[in-house]
């Protein structure tokens, strides 16, 4: 077939010349890397966005672990989380030396609120939730669980740059929030990552876990990791920061078209968003009521060079690596909704013509009801 490949996302770029010009200074300053320049521009620039305090990290991932590691868990704590992620968010527990405990996820795919203080134990130290495809968390009864409690909340924001609840940025929810600018996401940095410090005092342990605990030349003040972000990295974060509102705009658009097209389609449910968020829409999940659907679907649309993906397929639980190592829950939701997700190609200059590729392809496979792989 000679169809255009269609893919689950395509970064989005700005101008070269504005890229080139950017970077140009490097060549002469020789100063790449190691909290430079561009580094404490973006990182007061992107502090603004979110109107928090942040430390830049070279990725999402290393935002995640090393917020964990900063909150200084006794060893085998447990960290309540919910299992429908990207596996990221169960390896920076893990490798924290934390044992995740999963949490089943409610009807907007995020973490159950209702489910966890039965999963509460004394080993019990913080709660992870993630704010999965930018769909915000209950964050008020996660507030008053964690405050009953006693515990830490640390949000995976991953997928929730830019977005407001009730007004407020999303970045002040939970003692930290973390996000994730992977060349994929609404906002990027080619990799990167931040996270939302509420003190100085966090902030300055952020810093130290990404650059070896090194103050100085000759003060060396704890055992750090390098996770900094480069100058080419912020660079990339200055330039795109000046489209995100046009981005996010795109992205609006494109979304409701695609609600638009689907809308109706028997068998087929469409990702609610909420009226209280300013959404930054990050993602286009569709739910088939049928399993074996999902999965005919996924390849059909693979047939005609359209490469949607089953985020979040499997389970982080069921991961080959954590599969009946943690006590899980029963994660009847997660379970049922993992196996029916599907996303679809979604990106700021998603054309007309494209998401009808995607849609006819779609009502063909529904239409013709369950057919075999
Ligand atoms: N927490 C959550 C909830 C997350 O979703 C993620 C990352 C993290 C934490 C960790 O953040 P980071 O450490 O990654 O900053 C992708 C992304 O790599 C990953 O960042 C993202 N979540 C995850 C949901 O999606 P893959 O394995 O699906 O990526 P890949 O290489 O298959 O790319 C997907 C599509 O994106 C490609 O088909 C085309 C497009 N693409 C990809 C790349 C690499 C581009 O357009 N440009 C590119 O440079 O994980």
């Amino acid at each position: 077939m000679s169809e255009k490949k269609l893919l689950v996302t395509r970064s989005s770029m700005p101008p070269f010349e504005e890229y080139a010009e950017m970077i140009k200074p490097l060549w002469e300053s020789r100063w790449l890397t190691n909290m430079g320049e561009y580094h404490r521009m973006f990182e007061k620039e992107i502090g603004d966005y979110l109107e928090s305090r942040v430390s830049l990290t070279v990725n999402g991932h290393m935002a995640l672990e090393l917020a964990i590691q900063s909150m200084n868990f006794p060893a085998g704590s447990e960290v309540i989380t919910t299992p429908f992620t990207f596996i990221s968010t169960t390896h920076a527990i893990v490798r924290n030396g934390l044992t995740p405990v999963f949490c089943d996820i409610g009807e907007d795919f995020t973490i159950d609120v209702s489910k966890i203080e039965n999963l509460i134990t004394e080993r019990t130290a913080a709660i992870v939730p993630v704010h999965v495809y930018g769909n915000i968390c209950n964050v008020e009864e996660i507030e008053r669980i964690a405050f009953k409690y006693g515990l830490k909340v640390i949000y995976d924001a991953a997928h929730a740059f830019g977005e407001r609840y009730h007004g407020r940025s999303i970045a002040q929810y939970g003692d930290m929030s973390i996000f994730s600018f992977h060349a994929t996401k609404v906002f990027h940095s080619i990799e990167g990552g931040a996270v939302c410090c509420r003190t100085n005092e966090q902030y300055e342990t952020l810093y130290n876990l990404k650059n070896f605990g090194i103050r100085s030349e000759e003060l060396t003040v704890g055992v750090g990791a390098n996770a900094k972000m480069n100058e080419f990295q912020a660079a990339m974060g200055l330039c795109n920061l000046k489209y995100i509102t046009q981005e996010i705009g795109k992205r609006k658009l494109a979304v409701e078209r695609y609600q638009e097209l689907l809308a109706g389609t028997d068998g087929l449910w469409l990702n609610r968003r909420r009226e209280d968020v300013e959404s930054n829409y990050a993602y286009f999940p569709i739910l088939f009521e049928d399993a074996e659907q999902r999965d005919v679907i996924y390849q059909k649309l693979r047939e005609h060079e359209i490469y949607a993906r089953k985020y979040f397929y499997p389970l982080t639980a069921d991961a080959a690596c954590f599969k009946n190592k943690y006590r899980n829950a029963n994660l009847k939701r997660a379970r049922y909704v993992t196996d029916r997700i599907l996303t679809l190609p979604l990106y700021a200059d998603i054309t007309e013509e494209e998401q009808n590729r995607v849609v006819s392809v779609i009502k063909e496979g529904m239409a013709q009801g369950r057919m075999r792989l």
